[in-house]
């Protein structure tokens, strides 16, 4: 029998059920079919039928790491009967195919669900690029859990203090590791994130070590890693699917595959916190409605001007905030019934 409150189970998932349904924690999901944990141990299940009548919004479909209410079969699949409220959720917008995506609809994807820390995962070797990182912040922020910014591949950088300096300097809030799975190097700084029924969600460009720091974390080869890559710049995809890994210590890692993008969806809230100096700044121009560009008395033209503000900063913050707009706008045409067929169709 397993306990599924050493997965994180508590009374806050809780919901008025019917009686016969057991909660159970999304550990994979493959396409439509799904991988669950429940107190008989591992099972596969599906979503049930009535299921797909409840869906309303993108999100309302199950994802790794979520809690659910199982119809539990002991002969073949269970079906998932309903899907507990999250406790955090990390979303990205899903541009479904990449030239043609401003006529396609924009969904909602979200990756993972019910994680205490977002582990943003850079490499030190080729991937380090300030621009990703601010946007995993930004989507972490909203996501309801905690960042942390972990700069792997240590070993291969010299200068890897130059790099964390610069972040930290940026942001004081949030904690700042050099990593290598290598060599062990600073691993024992990551200690205090791995406690007991917590839920760790590892995100990243592909080929940054987000599963050889599971397997270095872990002391075991949990994942696979593709050994002959030494150049991660390649971004080949070794982690195909999420996957909730339950480790000896009892913390939980969910590992992802590597993104190619990563879609602003309605993270207006973190990119205010990423970007806190612009919007000070904002609050300071002549005008409440100033556009920025050729208003009197405008303090983000005075401090671009001056040097104060970064010119490419600045530009940033302008992509990211068009990007979660166009991803607001489109949503609300998302229709029930094209969700449903993605489902069915992928
Ligand atoms: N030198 C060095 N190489 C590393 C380190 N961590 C990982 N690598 C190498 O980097 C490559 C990619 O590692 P993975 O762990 O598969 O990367 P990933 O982020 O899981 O990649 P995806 O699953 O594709 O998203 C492999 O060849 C690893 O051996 C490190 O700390 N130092
Ligand atoms: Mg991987
Ligand atoms: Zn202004």
């Amino acid at each position: 029998m397993i306990n599924l409150n050493e997965y994180g189970w508590n009374l806050e998932y809780e919901q008025d059920i019917k009686q016969g349904l057991i909660p159970a924690r999304v550990v994979e999901v493959h396409r439509e079919l799904y991988k669950v944990v429940c107190e008989y141990g591992e099972v596969n299940a599906r979503l049930k039928g009535t299921f797909y009548k409840e869906i309303k919004f993108d999100d309302d479909i199950p994802v790794v790491g979520d809690f659910v209410y199982l119809q539990y079969n002991q002969y073949g699949d269970s079906l998932i009967a309903k899907l507990c409220k999250r406790k955090s959720k990390f979303s990205r917008t899903d541009f479904s195919g990449h030239a043609a995506a401003y006529v396609k609809t924009i969904h909602e994807q979200v990756i993972a669900a019910n994680f205490d820390y977002v582990f943003i995962a850079v490499s030190l070797n080729h991937d380090f690029n300030i621009n990703r990182i601010e946007r995993y912040i930004g989507a972490a922020i909203v996501s309801g859990a905690e960042p942390v910014i972990i700069l792997t591949k240590a070993d291969l950088n010299n200068e890897y203090e130059k790099y964390v300096n610069e972040l930290k300097s940026q942001y004081e809030d949030i904690d700042i590791i050099a990593i290598s799975s290598k060599t062990g190097f600073g691993l024992e700084a990551l200690e205090k994130y791995l406690n007991k029924g917590k839920t760790l969600v590892f995100l990243g460009s592909s080929g940054v070590g987000k599963s050889s720091l599971v397997n270095a974390i872990s002391g075991e080869e949990i994942m696979k890693v593709n050994s002959i890559r030494d150049d991660d710049s390649k971004g080949r995809h070794t982690t195909t699917h999420r996957q909730l890994i339950m480790l000896a210590s009892k913390t939980m890692i969910i590992d992802t595959p590597g993104m190619r993008e990563l879609g602003m969806w309605d993270a207006g809230e973190g990119i205010k916190k990423t970007f806190d100096d612009i919007e000070e700044l904002m609050e300071q121009c002549k005008f409440s409605d100033c556009s920025h560009k050729s208003e009197p008395g405008c303090a983000i033209k005075k401090a671009l001007e001056n040097g104060k503000l970064d010119e490419d900063r600045w530009k940033r913050y302008l992509q990211l905030i068009s990007e979660n707009n166009f991803g607001k706008q489109k949503s609300a045409y998302t229709k029930r019934e094209k969700l449903i067929n993605k489902i069915k169709g992928r």
